[in-house]
């Protein structure tokens, strides 16, 4: 079912996905024949989600019809407020600005930022032409700002990608997530409630916070704020020490067991426990509970990724695990064969291939992980008067104002910059600070996915057909790159023709052509994702222009994997499986299963020598001995931690800018213990001045025995300034990076410390 159906039919069910968070659960949505969404229920027939879906996916009209989308691009005036343009002018423009920085400075003094939300990375995929004919050179999103340091590691350990299997597993681990609220894997809170049900099955949640997820579990371990890596650590060295090691898989499947063991040994447990501030018994317990486990699976999200010690505690979690023998079982995590990998540019990294020069930010001399500079450089990198500093920056589907460290330095850097465009639907934080701002039709007027696809055995791909047709003044991302391309020069009418034939004449026609024109123009290659949106994709259903590109990535899969290909059904020789899979996507409006692995691919998957899993990794040991002599200390002017981003019922990052979904009065507010509320003297509905060594705000108190004591909270994705309905400007509660700084984070990853930012409650005066 495409749009042009879809209005016609105006009150039938159409399939799409939830957009809100990573998981995309399939939905079918009734629409009212005009732009709205007016009822949204689970798919049952969506391979992965199978008609799940939590209570967010009823806000998404909210997205589809905010106030702030945009229908014109836009340009800031000298004054700083701005002008809508004609898109002719647009492109003509910005095509000779940032040709003139590529001109000036070099290709490499842009820097594009983002690629995607939760829910769309189709566009990201139609920018990289443009970023190719500028010779961009630094990228990164907000994956280097949560994952990076756990990517590191996991290519150290494995070379690939592992995922938890929390449906079959004994024992389930959430590290510092709680995906009652936040999900991470598919029918998460149906999955919970089996483990915490079943007596023979156990979940375990360390996290300081009683959340939703831990008030179900077995153990709960409440670790004090940011020590984590102490708790790890002392679970990790009690396998050694006690002999809870699974000698034989170790020492048939892994690498490196005899330098992890010097380095456990010297772990004193009950120092550890005392710092970490949970029971010696009840770790001791926990422990021997995993390692007498037949299947195990660990789950590691924000709660330490954005803490103190992340990458430490990223690798030590690991070795509680694979010293205990839980992977490549049903139940245990393992490797998931990805469409596309969002770790694509990382060959070096992720591919663990010894001996490889890291890449560097080239003014802070920061790792580049995964092709990404942390996003916590940013702005060094720009307010400097180092000649390599960055003098223009593209956005795309990011809101790095809002959600990166330090708004305010954010802000200052975008406005440093000598040129900068973001591409968005919304005029969000960010495009208030750009210099022009280009709007696209929403995820629901257009074809779009992710590859956010994680699933083992079967994994599955959900390419969305168009609910809608594009808000007029809107071009999708496809069009935009195609249009600038040409308005430099690097493509026109004669890259085209052949191709525009052959798609007329059918896919095969066109794989011939396609594979004759690459050899003979190989110059083209870097621009097969424009030139397919302006060739295969005017050939495709109306409103699925934005598939062209998925076209271009099913050979790459068939030829990558070709057994779980051919398990899912699409064997044979590489390009005709390659046509029958697209029209596969193509065809099927709920997602559809691609691949098919066994637990022996799961081995084979790893690159590393022998397929063996590494255990060692020397920087990571030295940081282990580094830390435990430095046992962390309080803070006497700012005594509590802030958890500035918590998960909630109402947030999803900044997607849905308008709140009016939202009727009860609290919103946004700060989650504080009763015992701290009682020494302050507050209650629920009062107001609090929240203070940390960047800023100072009030603060909506709400009053929670979720906390413990000394520890505060607040949501992500909020304090962002919109229109509602009425036209009326308004903000809702605080923006959390207000509050943090760039410079507390990880010294490997450079990932922040946004779980753990030294604040100071006051009452008003
Ligand atoms: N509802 C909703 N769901 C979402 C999103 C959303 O905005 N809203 N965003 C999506 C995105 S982008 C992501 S990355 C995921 C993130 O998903 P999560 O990581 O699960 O989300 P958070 O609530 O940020 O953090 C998880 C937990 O870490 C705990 N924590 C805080 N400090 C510490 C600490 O020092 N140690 C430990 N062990 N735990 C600590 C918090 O109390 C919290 O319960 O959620 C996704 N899902
Ligand atoms: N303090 C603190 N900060 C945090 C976090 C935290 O826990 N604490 N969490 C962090 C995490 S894990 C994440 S993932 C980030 C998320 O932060 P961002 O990566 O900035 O992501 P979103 O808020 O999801 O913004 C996505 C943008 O895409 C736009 N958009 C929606 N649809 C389309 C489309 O079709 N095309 C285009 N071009 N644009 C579109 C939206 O309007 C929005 O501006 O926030 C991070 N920031
Ligand atoms: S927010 Fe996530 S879990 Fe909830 S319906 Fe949307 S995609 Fe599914
Ligand atoms: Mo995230």
């Amino acid at each position: 079912m495409n749009w042009a159906v879809a209005s016609r039919n105006g009150d039938s069910w159409h399939s799409t996905a939830c957009i809100l968070c990573s998981i995309n659960c399939g939905l079918k949505v009734q629409t009212d024949g005009e732009r709205h969404i007016t009822k949204v229920i689970g798919d049952k027939q969506h391979p992965v989600s199978q008609g799940y879906v939590c209570e967010k996916a009823q806000r998404l009209d909210y997205y589809q019809n905010g106030a702030d989308r945009l229908t014109s691009p836009m340009r800031r005036k000298a004054d700083g407020t701005y002008e809508p343009v004609d898109w002719d002018t647009a492109i003509r423009e910005i095509s000779a600005r940032m040709t003139a920085v590529r001109d000036h400075y070099g290709g490499d003094k842009i820097l594009f930022y983002g690629g995607g939300g939760q829910g769309n990375h189709l566009g990201g995929a139609y920018m990289d032409a443009w970023l190719k004919a500028l010779g961009v050179k630094y990228r990164s999103n907000a994956l280097a700002q949560e994952k990076t340091g756990e990517f590191w590691v996991a290519g150290k350990m494995f070379g690939v990608g592992t995922h938890g299997d929390f449906e079959h597993c004994e024992v389930g681990v959430f590290l510092g997530k709680n995906p009652w609220q936040s999900h991470g894997f598919a029918r998460a809170r149906s999955v919970i409630q089996q483990i915490a049900k079943d007596p023979n099955r156990c979940l375990v949640v360390i996290d300081p916070r009683r959340s939703e997820t831990a008030q179900k579990a077995d153990y709960h371990l409440a670790v004090k704020p940011g020590t984590d890596a102490w708790l790890v650590a002392a679970m990790a060295a009690l396998i050694v020490q006690k002999g809870w090691v699974d000698q034989e898989w170790v020492k048939y499947h892994t690498t490196g067991f005899e330098d992890i063991v010097p380095a456990l040994m010297w772990v004193q447990v009950s120092d550890c426990a005392a710092i970490c501030g949970v029971d010696e018994k009840l770790i001791r317990e926990v422990t021997q509970r995993i390692a007498e486990a037949d299947s195990v699976s660990f789950f590691e999200d924000l709660g330490v990724q954005m803490s103190v010690h992340s990458t430490l505690v990223s690798y030590l979690q690991r070795l509680i695990w694979l010293t205990t023998g839980h992977y490549g079982r049903e139940g245990t995590a393992n490797a998931f064969v990805p469409f596309l990998s969002l770790g694509k540019a990382s060959k070096g990294e992720v591919g663990g291939s010894e001996g490889r020069v890291a890449r560097v930010s080239p003014v802070a001399g920061a790792k580049i992980i995964i092709g990404l500079i942390p996003c916590n450089v940013i702005p060094e990198e720009i307010l400097t008067d180092h000649p390599d500093r960055y003098r223009a920056m593209i956005i795309q589907s990011g809101n790095p104002v809002h959600s990166l460290a330090d708004s305010q330095r954010m802000r200052e850097a975008l406005r440093a910059l000598e040129f900068s465009v973001a591409i968005d639907v919304a005029m969000t934080e960010t495009a208030r600070e750009v210099d022009y701002v280009l709007p696209t039709p929403s995820q629901f007027e257009k074809a779009e996915a992710t590859f956010f696809n994680l699933e083992f055995p079967d994994n599955a791909f959900h390419l969305r057909q168009p609910l809608f047709p594009p808000l007029a003044g809107t071009l999708d991302e496809g069009e935009i790159t195609a249009r600038l391309l040409e308005e430099m020069g690097e493509l026109g009418d004669e890259d085209y023709e052949a191709l525009q034939v052959a798609a007329k004449a059918g896919r095969t026609a066109f794989t011939l052509t396609f594979l004759a024109q690459m050899a003979m123009k190989p110059k083209l290659m870097k621009y097969v994702t424009s030139i397919l949106y302006r060739t295969l994709g005017s050939t495709l259903p109306p409103g699925m222009a934005m598939a062209a590109v998925v076209w271009g990535l099913c050979p790459l899969f068939v030829q990558k994997f070709p057994h779980a290909a051919k398990r899912a059904g699409f064997g044979g020789p590489a390009p005709i499986a390659a046509n029958r899979l697209f029209k596969a996507i193509l065809n099927s409006p709920s997602g559809v299963v691609f691949a098919r692995s066994d637990f022996d691919d799961s081995w084979r998957a790893i690159r590393r020598p022998d397929n063996r899993i590494n255990l060692a990794i020397p920087e990571l040991l030295a940081e282990l001995k580094r830390m435990l002599r430095e046992p962390p200390r309080a803070d006497t002017d700012y005594p509590f931690i802030l958890s500035a981003g918590e998960r909630r019922s109402d947030t999803a990052n900044t997607v849905v800018r308008d709140t009016a979904w939202h009727k009860k009065d609290l919103y946004a507010s700060l989650r504080i213990s009763p015992q701290d509320a009682a020494a302050l003297g507050c209650e629920t509905g009062d107001t609090l001045r929240l203070a940390t060594r960047r800023a100072s705000a009030a603060v909506t108190v709400e009053v929670s025995d979720m906390m413990a004591p000394g520890h505060i909270s607040l949501p992500n994705g909020t304090g962002i300034r919109y229109t509602d309905a009425s036209g009326t400007t308004r903000q809702r509660g605080v923006a959390p990076n207000e509050f943090t700084d760039a410079a507390s984070r990880d010294f490997l990853a450079g990932t922040p410390w946004h779980k753990h930012v030294p604040a100071r409650l006051e009452k008003p005066a």
